[in-house]
């Protein structure tokens, strides 16, 4: 109920805007648009914003500056704009602004675009993909590509695979030098139900929560711990809130450039055709420098955190406690569609 109540305000939230012609009407100093499909034919310049939950240190915010530099070095009828830390929104409501046409693009976790395609919760399944050679062998492979192409039943578009990257364990209360340490310690998930299973399967107790609203819990200590990948962790401020840091690799999240249907439709052959390139482009150049910023964010962490790593019969228990889960969500995201991704994986070992 309360989804449909909060839909049918984001439609009028949108009528209005469009009633008033507030096409570049100011929101919080945000020009919102209030139709994404401006036709290329107007003539006019069109906007494409990008809407990202991460602050502008991080590899997220820099690959979508590149992204901006690749489409405008390559054409006068686009200008992007980069917006970090959920100025705009979060990552669930950006992505239902996609499919309503008040915003261009967003480029979150796949975990909370799970709730709009459940096949992207293959990501979810804890310690499947393993290494980065492994997760480019299947991402950037026929399997990726086809989960992709699910996107567009949403209004949306996958331009691309981007690197959130192998997320770790990191909370304020104690070392977690073994499963049995997980034990009550307050962990904000992503808003997806398979990670709600699986820190509840290791013995943690969880709540999901939005990333717009995590370091202030960290900070008032309404949860004790988060879990997200290095860069995020260093280079969000983690290590002012959190003391224990614990490898896990637990999962290896992916973000996924996501474009509206209705900015698409309204972009001209050769318009797609520079988004599209760019999109890939600084894709590649993002799993790079959020390989390289993963490595140096450990350095630094290491010297303002206590680390540990989970590994030998600890990640064996960690492992065993999470396979009820994964048997319990093949079902939920699609039994042949979890073997096909399991089988991808394999034939990249
Ligand atoms: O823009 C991406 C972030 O909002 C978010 O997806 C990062 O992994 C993340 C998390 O924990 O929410």
């Amino acid at each position: 109920m309360k989804k449909l109540l909060y839909l049918g305000f984001l439609l009028l939230f949108t009528l209005a805007l469009a009633a008033c012609g507030g096409s570049d009407e100011e929101s919080n100093g945000i020009p919102v648009n209030a139709d994404s499909s401006v036709s290329a034919d107007s003539g006019e310049k069109k906007k494409l914003r990008i809407s990202l939950g991460l602050n502008d240190q991080t590899p997220l915010y820099k690959s979508s500056v590149k992204f901006k530099e690749l489409v405008e070095a390559k054409t006068d009828s686009l200008e992007v704009e980069v917006y970090h830390s959920g100025q705009i929104a979060d990552d669930r409501s950006a992505i239902e602004m996609l499919q309503f046409g008040t915003l261009e693009i967003t480029i979150p976790s796949t975990a909370p675009f799970t709730s709009f395609v459940p096949e992207y919760g293959v990501f979810d399944l804890p310690f499947t993909l393993t290494d980065t050679d492994i997760v480019d062998s299947v991402l950037q492979g026929p399997f990726g590509d086809k989960l992709a192409e699910k996107a567009s039943s949403q209004g949306v578009l996958q331009l691309a695979w981007w690197e959130n990257g192998f997320r770790q364990l990191t909370n304020s209360k104690k070392a977690v030098k073994s499963i049995d340490d997980l034990k009550g310690l307050k962990i904000r998930t992503m808003e997806n139900e398979i990670h709600l299973g699986a820190w509840s399967a290791m013995g943690a107790n969880p709540t999901p929560m939005a990333f717009t609203e995590l370091f202030t819990a960290m900070q008032q200590k309404t949860v004790d711990g988060q879990e997200n990948p290095y860069p995020t962790i260093f280079l969000e401020k983690y290590p002012e809130v959190q003391k224990y840091l614990t490898e896990t690799n637990h999962i290896y999240s992916p973000f996924i450039f996501l474009i509206s249907q209705k900015t698409w439709d309204g972009l001209s052959e050769e318009q797609r055709e520079i988004v599209q390139a760019a999109a890939l482009e600084a894709g590649e150049h993002n799993r790079d420098l959020s390989r390289e910023t993963a490595a140096s964010a450990l350095e630094e962490l290491k010297g303002l955190m206590e680390y540990n790593k989970i590994e030998g019969a600890e990640l064996e228990a960690f492992k065993k406690s999470v396979q009820p889960v994964i048997e319990k969500y093949k079902s939920t995201i699609g039994e042949d569609f979890v073997n096909e991704y399991l089988e991808e994986i394999e034939k990249a070992q």
